[in-house]
């Protein structure tokens, strides 16, 4: 199925080769993430893994990749405990289906990457940022509290006392901390120029490869490190010996391959 053909005003999809440009589209509202956003990202990343793409590079319209929750949306409809379980549960199917879809995406920051959107951030395979992007977690300022997967992805990223100290103070990351901490894993001019880049060069690998960097790491996290040995034994038996894998073991052993070097 095309990602194109796909009906996603929130989300503005081009693809250039085999790699799918995704731009959160909601400038004006500085990217915060509604309910029909959350949405469109379920119908997106259950498309990708059989459209044919090989990477994707989520970008955002506007100064800032995301403003988190919609705290208006939020406001207006005055849900209930129990309906805004089921907001999260949206935003957890969303999150997992892109961080387990098999497909790298790169997310490319700027501005404020902020609440849910450094859970959206976090989801992704790779973050670049540039000198404007900043990392926060205001919900204590705001009476909240994380709900698509930060406690989970955040805390994995950076420790859970970190984490606790941006929830409880409002700690604002950016810059050269926020590569130390690991909040993202390039600093440079052009985050989106990066990103595509890196896109570019990921969607180079044989497919299989990149399903099982961008799920199996993911799920071996969640087992015992017995379970992971052995689902890593199974997930290399059937990587290591696929057809696509060949001629690039072939190129190395009659010495054409490139050689592993720093420049
Ligand atoms: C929004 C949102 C939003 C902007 N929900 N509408 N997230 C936050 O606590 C961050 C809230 N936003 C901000 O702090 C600022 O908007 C920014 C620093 C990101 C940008 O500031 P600025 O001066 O460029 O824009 P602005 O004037 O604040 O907002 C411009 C418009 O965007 C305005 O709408 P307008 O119709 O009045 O023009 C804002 O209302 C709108 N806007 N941010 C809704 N977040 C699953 S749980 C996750 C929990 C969280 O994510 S908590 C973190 C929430």
């Amino acid at each position: 199925m095309s990602l194109e053909s796909l009906v996603l005003p929130n989300l503005q999809i081009s693809i250039d080769s085999t790699v799918a440009t995704v731009r959160l589209n909601r400038p004006d509202k500085r990217n915060a993430l509604d309910g029909d956003t959350i949405e469109q990202f379920i119908t997106l990343f259950n498309a990708l893994p059989r459209s044919g793409v090989r990477a994707v590079v989520l970008c955002a319209a506007g100064n800032h990749f995301s403003a988190g929750l919609d705290l208006v949306e939020h406001h207006k409809l005055d849900r209930s405990a129990a309906d805004f379980m089921l907001v999260c549960m949206r935003w957890h199917e969303a999150f997992n289906k892109m961080e387990y879809s098999g497909i790298p995406v790169i997310a490319a920051l700027k501005g404020a990457v902020v609440g849910g959107g450094l859970e959206l951030a976090s989801s992704a395979h790779i973050r670049v940022s540039d000198q404007t992007t900043y990392f926060a977690l205001p919900e204590g300022q705001r009476g909240l509290f994380t709900g698509g997967g930060a406690t989970i992805r955040v805390a994995d990223l950076i420790g859970k006392s970190r984490m606790i100290d941006m929830m409880l103070t409002g700690r604002i990351y950016k810059g050269q901390e926020a590569m130390d901490v690991g909040l993202c894993q390039y600093l440079v001019e052009d985050s989106e120029a990066k990103a595509q880049e890196l896109a570019h060069i990921a969607a180079k690998n044989p497919p299989l490869s990149n399903f099982a960097i961008c799920s199996a790491i993911s799920h071996m996290q969640n087992m015992s490190a017995f379970d992971a040995s052995y689902a890593e034994a199974v997930v290399a038996g059937i990587v290591n010996t696929q057809p696509a894998s060949r001629e690039l073991l072939a190129a190395f052993a009659n010495k054409t391959g490139a050689r592993i070097k720093p420049e």
